[in-house]
């Protein structure tokens, strides 16, 4: 029988975290890479390292057919005209959906599969689910003014494969156009991969 804790982990509205979770934190600096436009992030970082987002995972078991879960938090911001994102990744075993809910803020899942390239957004903004498919890198972009919070749930042997988009990035981003978010071709990059 699993003890009650194991099976329960309250979310706090006002943190945007869930108790028990190992907390993960990102920096401007541990984002490297992952703006298009390199001289806007390096101007950013010279004047400041902020928190972009956080991740609390919880992991109850290992199994075959176990899950695990966490609540992630983006913070508003933009590099030049890119809003503040996640690092991004496939999961390490391909074939691994996850199920994403919204839990405040608005803005956007970047979706990019992996068989043909083709780049996505879907909006993520409280009580929206969105369903990431197996063989699809996701990426959480904040498109609001105040932080962007929401669950993901994958399964306990997903994995996190970084090092691909860490290598090729995605091939899109989400940008802002006159006040709205936009999805573009990435153009400024110095590794051609695509
Ligand atoms: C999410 C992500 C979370 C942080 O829980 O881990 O949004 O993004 P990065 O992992 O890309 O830094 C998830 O997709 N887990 O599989
Ligand atoms: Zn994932």
């Amino acid at each position: 029988m699993w003890n009650t804790d194991q099976l329960l982990s309250r979310y706090d509205p006002a943190t945007g975290t869930l108790d028990g979770a190992s907390p993960v934190e990102r920096r401007l600096a541990d984002l490297r890479g992952c703006f298009a436009d390199r001289g806007a992030f390096d101007a950013a970082l010279a004047l400041d390292n902020p928190v972009v987002y956080r991740v609390g995972s919880v992991a109850p078991a290992e199994g075959e057919g176990d899950l695990h879960y966490g609540v992630g938090c983006v913070m508003p911001g933009r590099i030049g005209d890119e809003y503040f994102l996640t690092k991004g990744h496939l999961h390490a075993w391909r074939p691994a959906a996850e199920f994403y809910f919204g839990l405040a803020g608005e803005g956007m899942m970047l979706l990019e599969d992996e068989s043909d390239g083709a780049s996505q957004m879907v909006p993520l903004r409280p009580g929206h689910a969105v369903y990431v498919p197996g063989r699809t890198a996701h990426r959480t972009v904040n498109t609001g003014l105040v932080p962007l919070t929401y669950l993901g749930v994958y399964p306990a042997r997903a994995g996190h494969d970084y090092a691909t988009i860490e290598h090729c990035n995605f091939r899109a981003c989400v940008v802002e156009r006159g006040g709205q978010p936009v999805l573009v071709p990435r153009v400024r990059s110095g590794v051609v991969c695509h």
